[in-house]
């Protein structure tokens, strides 16, 4: 309330009354009112929210202050991009909404790309961007970072409002939290202009206005109809599968998920960050025969899954289809909360629409009901075929992973990555770059759910760091980041974050000197290097020592192995350099088709 003192100091003198009697009477006048700064708190606070993700600056400075006084726990970071991500993931893991607060105009369009990757991956966020004067703005006369901010926002958001008067700041937060995590969860623009903050009204009168949301996401209880139709379908099948997504890592019904898969012992396949929903050891995971299941399944259930570019859009060659846009002949089921998302690229046959805990749960009751005795597991045939194709894979990763190689390449370094994961179960894994990703997503088991959080729909570069942090501050445990060096370079400086705040990261650098790898040329053969290239031998493990955490240069598995033991067991920030054949990745990884190539004319 120090705002609310300060104006009534200025009056004071202006006025010629002595400064004592008026700020005893300044004091007494400000208990009884609330200020816009305070209301923003109090309305975030009641509404359980307890961490902010930001970067202070006009006009929001006062209120990372205030947010701090109050018992928020606030992360500053060192740009406005990763405190976003950092939000969107600590959504995902709550299924609350992370927020993250920036300045006006260039913070709010840096804060904006992690804002529209949270709208693309279901994940609540809340991006609060403090804005200039409204009157200037309009009138485009330019103001101090003058942006029609709301504007900008709306198509990149599942929603976005814009709060004007102190009375409304709880409207204008309710409404954010509900738009952010009921039904699909999404992104979500709350505009603060500048003058808001300072507004006061009655304390009491300012209270009452808050809202506690009751119920922000309603659970939304799919049809018995619809139910008993995707029970039906599935029943018949003879080589059914089900593909969970990150939606059914997001719901959070994991014995019920477990007990589905168990029960009709269907075998699954997980998406990237659902790995760990149930133990990627599990003998039902059907990971490591992904190629051969998909155009060989005739019944797929999917669970919190889209049929998009990760899937090949349900059809083509990857689906058992002669042409690339062929449907393969499979039936679908989808348990989705969005009710339009079925037909989205083929035919549903069986939509399921509701959250995942109530549709799941339904399934079971129907799967139930219909008596032990009644469902039988798939056919043995489709099971030993899957057994069979994933023994292969499995055994020759076996062979490619116990190589020990000079120097050190991806597998031989993921080998270690993989123990040190499985003897940590709880750390959180991070994961981005193209061959340091995929790589990762299929060598490194994970044991349990939501631990894997990785570059998602977009297959975006950045997330590192700002995903490390959220997951060190959410969790309070380990994070070990497994990391291109292309895709390090996006967030690095906020290791400076890492070390200010003492968090339990240990990043992992598999640096092959370039994006995709180091070996590729100018072919002038003029002094620029080749796009793809980045300075060799770069000693990345020094900019984490530059802020006071562990370095480590490791060119062979046992230097990674030693260094990653010991950032673990001191919990200290701790960046790995780990040096990979620059000759290892293919261009893109594993999605190297997706690249358009000249023509041969
Ligand atoms: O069945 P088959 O035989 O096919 O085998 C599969 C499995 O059965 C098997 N498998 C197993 N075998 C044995 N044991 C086990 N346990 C096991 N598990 C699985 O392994 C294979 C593969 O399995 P997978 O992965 O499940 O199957 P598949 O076919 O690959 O799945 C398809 C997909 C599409 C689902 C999967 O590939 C996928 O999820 N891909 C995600 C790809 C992605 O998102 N990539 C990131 C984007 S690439 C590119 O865009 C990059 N950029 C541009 C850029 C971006 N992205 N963003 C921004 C803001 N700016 C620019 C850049 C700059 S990447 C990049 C940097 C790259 O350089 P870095 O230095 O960072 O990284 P390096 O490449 O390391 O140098
Ligand atoms: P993946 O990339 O892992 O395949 P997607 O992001 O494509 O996953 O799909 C996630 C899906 O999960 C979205 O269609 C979204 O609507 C859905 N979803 C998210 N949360 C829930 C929930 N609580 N209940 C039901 N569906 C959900
Ligand atoms: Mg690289």
């Amino acid at each position: 309330m120090e705002s609310v003192t300060a104006t009534r100091k200025e009056t004071a003198a202006t006025t010629g009354q002595s400064p004592d009697t008026t700020s005893a009477a300044a004091a007494a006048q400000s208990q009884q009112e609330i200020d816009g700064f305070h209301l923003v708190l109090e309305g975030l606070k009641l509404n359980g929210i307890d961490t902010i993700f930001g970067l202070p600056g006009i006009p929001i400075t006062d209120l990372t202050r205030k947010a701090q006084a109050a018992g928020l726990r606030v992360i500053s970071f060192r740009h406005e991009q990763n405190a976003g991500y950092a939000a969107s993931i600590a959504g995902f893991m709550t299924q609350k909404p992370g927020i993250c607060l920036t300045v006006s105009a260039p913070g709010f369009l840096n804060g904006l790309t992690a804002l529209a990757n949270a709208t693309t991956n279901c994940f609540p966020m809340i991006l609060i961007s403090g804005s200039s004067e409204r009157e200037i703005v309009d009138l485009q006369q330019g103001d101090y970072e003058e942006m029609d901010q709301l504007a900008i926002a709306k198509p990149l958001a599942k929603a976005a409002f814009r709060v004007l008067h102190a009375e409304d700041i709880g409207i204008g937060i309710a409404r954010a939290i509900r738009a952010a995590v009921s039904g699909r969860p999404g992104g979500v623009y709350l505009d603060l202009p500048a003058k808001l903050f300072p507004q006061t009204m009655d304390a009491q009168a300012g209270r009452n206005s808050l809202i506690k949301v009751v119920d922000p996401a309603p659970r939304q209880i799919p049809a018995p109809d619809a139910v008993a139709r995707a029970v039906e379908l599935l029943k018949g099948a003879k080589r059914p599968l089900i593909v969970l997504g990150k939606g059914a890592a997001y719901a959070q019904a994991d014995a019920d998920i477990r007990a589905l898969i168990e029960k009709t012992r269907i075998p699954y396949l997980p998406m990237a960050m659902a790995k760990g929903l149930l133990p990627d050891t599990h003998e039902q995971s059907a990971a490591a025969a992904r190629s051969f299941v998909l155009p060989e399944a005739d019944v797929v259930m999917l669970i919190g899954a889209r049929l998009n570019w990760l899937l090949s859009h349900g059809k083509g060659k990857t689906w058992g289809g002669k042409t690339s846009k062929a449907w393969g002949g499979q039936k679908f089921i989808q348990v989705d909360i969005s009710p339009q998302e079925a037909d989205s690229n083929v035919r549903i046959d069986a939509p399921v629409v509701g959250d995942i805990g109530s549709c799941v749960s339904a399934l079971l009751a129907a799967i139930d009901a219909r008596g032990s005795s009644a469902w039988t597991a798939p056919p043995e045939e489709w099971r030993n075929a899957i057994a069979e194709r994933k023994n292969k894979n499995v055994a020759k990763m076996a062979e490619t992973l116990a190589k020990n190689p000079t120097p050190m390449n991806f597998h031989s370094a993921l080998a270690v990555v993989r123990d040190i994961v499985k003897a940590n179960p709880d750390a959180m894994l991070v994961n981005e770059g193209a061959n340091a990703l995929d790589f990762t997503r299929s060598i490194v088991d994970m044991y349990k759910p939501r631990k894997r959080l990785d570059v998602g729909t977009w297959g975006v570069m950045g997330i590192g760091m700002g995903f490390s942090i959220a997951a060190a501050v959410v969790s309070g445990g380990q994070v070990i980041a497994i990391e291109g060096d292309s895709a390090f370079g996006f967030s690095g400086m906020e290791v400076e974050t890492i070390c200010r705040y003492g968090l339990p990261v240990c990043v992992v650098i598999l640096n092959n000197n370039g994006v995709y790898r180091g070996d590729e040329v100018n072919p002038t053969g003029g002094r620029d290097p080749s796009p793809l290239v980045f300075v060799k031998d770069a000693r990345y493990e020094k900019l984490m020592e530059a802020f006071g955490g562990v370095g480590v240069y490791a060119t062979t598995p046992d230097q990674l192995r030693k260094g990653m033991e010991e950032a673990i067991r001191s919990r200290r920030p701790t960046l790995i350099n780990a040096i990979i054949d620059e000759k290892a990745g293919t261009e893109s990884g594993r999605i190297t088709s997706l690249n358009p190539s000249a023509k041969k004319v």
